[in-house]
């Protein structure tokens, strides 16, 4: 059985003695290094560190494991969040397990089936707003303060912490901080959580360095590249159909303080790293964990040399909770008989 990050990362976790400790099996995630890719992009050595592998399919479960450790010590019956889709997901396993009721507010027809039969299966209570992440996130800001419902986004100074032990899993498993980090940026949780972890870390002198923090929203989603709200979000990259991030000034100093920068990635940048990626890596990640990998591509382009660096890449979700993204452009199949001379001719074995 795996230790639960609420011990193994104890000392530097808001734990006390009636924290309930419990894991549903989060964390602990693969760092695949991937030759092809580093040939490709032409970096030193690159790994991808697959979050997708948690539990329920993304980054969220190591935060709300926190989160709802937390909410459980203080006594709450019930927990909220507004959500592309991953947090509502993680937010209603993690309540169901904890016998918790979970309420979610997503925007309509604007998030992954996958990610919302997970919520229905989890049992959570929905509601589809009639507007975006930004405005839902609102609703559930207001509702919390009002009524006695612990707030589960990345508000909640818990999740960030819970979020934060993949930096120190990434350094536990290479001995070292990795030269560059690229990670997706949505509302800004993820990049201020890894930041917040690597400074901790280096701190506690378990590492001698910390990587440049290199972010990367969707373009039509991009209210940090370009300085200003974007009033309607617009990316095939859902789960970062963001336009005015929470964690926005902890995003900006994250990449301020590691000499890093905040990018944006197309759509199709964003398509054809999650193509590439699939079959270069074996690794299907969801879009928005895509745009690390379009951002690792499109600087590298641009010159940055990578070439002597180590990189790492979050791939922050599964691509299976959202196949309809990849099935957009897809090829179709070749339709055959069952005949086996048929099919060696259309094989062209033959
Ligand atoms: C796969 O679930 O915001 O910058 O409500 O699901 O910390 O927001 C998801 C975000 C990247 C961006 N990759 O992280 C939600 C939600 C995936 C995600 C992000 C999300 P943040």
């Amino acid at each position: 059985m795996r230790t639960s990050i609420l011990v193994r990362y104890k000392d530097y976790l808001p734990i006390t003695a009636d924290t309930p400790l419990f894991s549903l099996g989060e964390a602990d995630t693969p760092l695949v290094r991937c030759k092809a890719l580093e040939t490709e992009i032409g970096c030193g050595e690159l790994y991808l560190k697959l979050e997708g592998c948690n539990p329920t399919g993304s980054f969220k479960d190591r935060g709300m494991v926190v989160a709802i450790a937390k909410a459980m010590e203080a006594g709450s019956k019930a927990v909220m969040c507004a959500s592309t889709g991953n947090t509502s997901a993680s937010a209603a396993a993690y309540a169901a397990y904890c016998g918790l009721t979970a309420v979610v507010i997503v925007p309509k027809g604007k998030i992954a089936l996958g990610k919302l039969a997970q919520a229905i299966v989890y049992g959570a209570k929905i509601l589809s707003v009639d507007g975006n992440f930004d405005q839902a996130l609102q609703m559930v800001r207001g509702l919390t303060e009002k009524h006695p419902i612990t707030l589960v986004n990345s508000l909640n100074p818990h999740r960030i912490d819970g979020q934060k032990t993949a930096a120190f899993e990434i350094v536990d498993v290479l001995g070292e901080a990795p030269d560059y980090l690229f990670i997706p940026v949505g509302n800004a949780g993820n990049i201020t959580a890894y930041w917040k972890g690597f400074v901790e870390y280096f701190q506690a002198t378990k590492a001698r360095s910390k990587p440049k923090m290199m972010g990367f929203q969707a373009e039509g989603a991009a209210p940090i590249v370009r300085g200003h709200v974007v009033e309607k979000p617009e990316t095939v990259a859902s789960a970062i159909r963001i336009g005015n991030p929470a964690s926005w000034k902890k995003a900006v100093a994250a990449r301020d303080e590691s000499g890093g920068v905040i990018d944006m990635v197309s759509d199709a940048e964003i398509l054809a790293a999650q193509r590439l990626m699939a079959s270069k890596a074996g690794v299907f990640g969801e879009p928005a964990s895509a745009a690390s990998v379009a951002g690792l591509i499109k600087l590298s382009r641009k010159g940055l040399d990578l070439s002597k660096k180590r990189a790492v890449c979050i791939i922050t979700g599964t691509g299976l909770k959202d196949t309809d993204a990849a099935l957009k452009d897809a090829q179709p199949f070749i339709e055959v008989p069952a005949d086996l001379a048929a099919i060696e001719k259309v094989l062209g074995w033959a």
